[in-house]
């Protein structure tokens, strides 16, 4: 494997997850924007096993995804993997949250990440997950990050993901601890496709 498409049309998502596979040999790539994956899974894991298998199977080449999402308690897990269609903009989902947790005093929320890797055939070789527990904010801190990031709180170091700068996020975020478990099994896989 010498270059690895990222399957993500999310630019902030696509941030995090360049800086994570940057400690690797790898050439990375972007899918074309044309190239749209419909999410029909019914979990995380699905949907990133979908996109990096439908992403490789088009391209011919090994592919990457993700697909993460907010699970808020007293909302019964939702939005989940309907995070991104929540509303048309991070603003308009923020705001949605922050009116449907109006009346709420349950503010626990954990965010999930699902990674999948496919070679060009599709076929998928690797598979983790990584979660964070947090709460939701009243009102939006922080102008770091993307999505949720600016009402998700982690009270453990009283910040907000949009608060805290990259490094801090990486080691407590869901994303940064799916690509925790990821590294080895990476290394794995680029020794023996050497
Ligand atoms: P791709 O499928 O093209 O990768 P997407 O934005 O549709 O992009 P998802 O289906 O995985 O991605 O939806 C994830 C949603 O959760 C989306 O609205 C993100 O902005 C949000 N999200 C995921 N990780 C996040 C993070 O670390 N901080 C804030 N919001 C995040």
């Amino acid at each position: 494997m010498k270059t690895l498409v990222v399957a993500s049309s999310n630019v902030g998502k696509v941030k995090e997850m360049q800086e994570y596979l940057q400690e690797f040999d790898l050439e990375l790539a972007l899918k074309p924007t044309e190239l749209e994956i419909e999410e029909t899974g019914t979990t995380f894991m699905e949907n990133a096993i979908l996109k990096a298998s439908q992403v490789a199977q088009e391209l011919k080449q090994w592919s990457i995804a993700d697909d993460s999402g907010l699970m808020v308690t007293a909302l019964n897990g939702q939005p989940g993997i309907y995070s991104a269609r929540y509303g048309k903009t991070d603003r308009e989902r923020i705001d949605r949250l922050l009116t449907e947790l109006k009346d709420k005093t349950n503010r626990q929320a954990q965010f999930v990440c699902a990674i999948a890797i496919a070679n060009p055939e599709g076929e998928i070789v690797i598979k983790t997950e990584g979660i964070c527990e947090g709460e939701i904010l009243t009102e939006v801190k922080g102008d770091n990050g993307f999505g949720y990031d600016p009402i998700f709180f982690i009270p453990e170091v009283k910040q907000t993901f949009a608060q805290m700068p990259p490094q801090l996020k990486r080691k407590l975020s869901h994303r940064g601890k799916a690509f925790a478990n990821l590294t080895p099994l990476l290394e794995c896989l680029l020794t023996s496709n050497k």
